[in-house]
């Protein structure tokens, strides 16, 4: 590989273990991609060791989004390889010094360190992990839309979203990691998610869903999978989203007439039953469906539960005539 247009001196450049952090690869990977493709560091060091420079970053940067967008390694190797980084926006040398001088390797335990671990997970689900971990949003979009479009919501949502979903979120809960991988993928998921909900332009239902989550309630990713899946079925609803107070819930419902309001719950925490019953007292009354694990115990009158997104949409596809 060419030595980077000249922008570094000599001494300048990155460890195989700082690369690696930046992208979210494995040094293993790393060392791979430069005995197999000629991916390796082009710039000199006193010793044994070679350093990346900006433009070697660059390179691999470019790779690490072709292979997480699903491109075939020698494919995207070539691409790679020919790639020419626009010499304006090289990491500026100051910046490659500091995170030499702060190696962190990437590697850790499934779970507890810096990987994201999808037991069982299919290609694509290992992919979005992959891209979630190395902070690349238009990467990981990329692979839920593809999905989207091969397999349509409840599919993605089953076997790609959930399964990457958890990973992240044990991860965090094994060790504190991975706020910024959630948020990422979060962004992404929400992204393509609403998209396919906003695509609906003739519903088949009169009496509106309403979608949302009670007061301390933040998680709102399996309402935007419900809203999608649910436009595939030609019904379409109003996103009220996150931290609704009930009553407000009650009357947004009153106002626009809703046929149901649907009420997500996922820390235990955010469950409160008893204020929802108000609902079902208004005339007409809407059909409140609750979904999400924080829901614990009995339902009330009026009220009543789903446990998966299939269960969800068919329910209330049959409710308000999807
Ligand atoms: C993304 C995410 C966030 C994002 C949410 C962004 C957004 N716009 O929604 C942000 C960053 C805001 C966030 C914040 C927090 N989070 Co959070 N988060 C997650 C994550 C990774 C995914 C959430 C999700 O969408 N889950 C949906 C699916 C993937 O999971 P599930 O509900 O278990 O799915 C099962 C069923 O619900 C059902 N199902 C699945 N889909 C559907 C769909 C429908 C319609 C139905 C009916 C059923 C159904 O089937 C599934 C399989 O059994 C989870 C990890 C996880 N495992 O859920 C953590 C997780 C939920 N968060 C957690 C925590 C602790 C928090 C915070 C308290 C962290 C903090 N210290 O700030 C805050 C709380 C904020 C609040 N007050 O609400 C913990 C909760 C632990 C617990 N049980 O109490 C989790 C489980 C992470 C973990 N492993 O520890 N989070």
């Amino acid at each position: 590989m060419s030595q980077g247009q000249g922008v570094e001196a000599p001494a300048m450049g990155l460890t195989v273990a700082a690369v690696a952090r930046r992208l979210g690869v494995a040094p293993a990977t790393l060392r791979t991609w430069d005995r197999r493709y000629g991916l390796g560091p082009s710039g000199h060091e006193a010793g044994a060791h070679r350093r990346y420079t900006a433009a070697d970053l660059a390179r691999l940067e470019h790779m690490r989004s072709l292979v997480n967008a699903g491109v075939p390694l020698a494919t995207a190797a070539e691409q790679a390889l020919s790639f020419q980084p626009d010499p304006e926006h090289l990491a500026p040398v100051t910046e490659l010094r500091r995170v030499t001088a702060a190696p962190e390797t990437v590697e850790g335990r499934p779970g507890g360190g810096s990987v994201v671990s999808i037991p069982g997970g299919t290609t694509h689900a290992r992919g979005l992990a992959r891209a979630a971990q190395s902070l690349d949003g238009p990467a990981c979009s990329a692979i839920i839309r593809e999905t989207l479009d091969q397999r349509g919501v409840v599919w993605t949502w089953d076997h790609l979203l959930v399964p990457v979903m958890t990973g992240v979120g044990e991860r965090w809960e094994n060790s504190g990691r991975g706020v910024d991988v959630e948020h990422i993928l979060s962004d992404a998921v929400q992204g393509e998610l609403s998209g396919r909900a906003r695509k609906l332009s003739t519903p088949v239902n009169s009496r509106p869903v309403i979608l949302a989550t009670l007061e301390r309630e933040s998680h709102t990713l399996p309402l935007w999978a419900l809203a999608a899946a649910l436009a595939e079925r030609g019904v379409e609803c109003r996103m009220l989203g996150p931290r609704t107070p009930v009553d407000v819930l009650e009357q947004a419902s009153r106002r626009i007439g809703a046929g149901v309001v649907f009420v997500w719950s996922q820390l235990s925490a955010t469950e409160d039953i008893e204020p929802l019953a108000e609902l079902t007292r208004m005339r007409p009354a809407p059909r409140v469906i609750l979904g999400g694990p924080g829901w614990r115990g009995e339902t009330s009158t009026g009220i009543e539960r789903t446990y998966d997104l299939t269960g969800a949409v068919a329910r209330i596809a049959s409710l308000v005539g999807g």
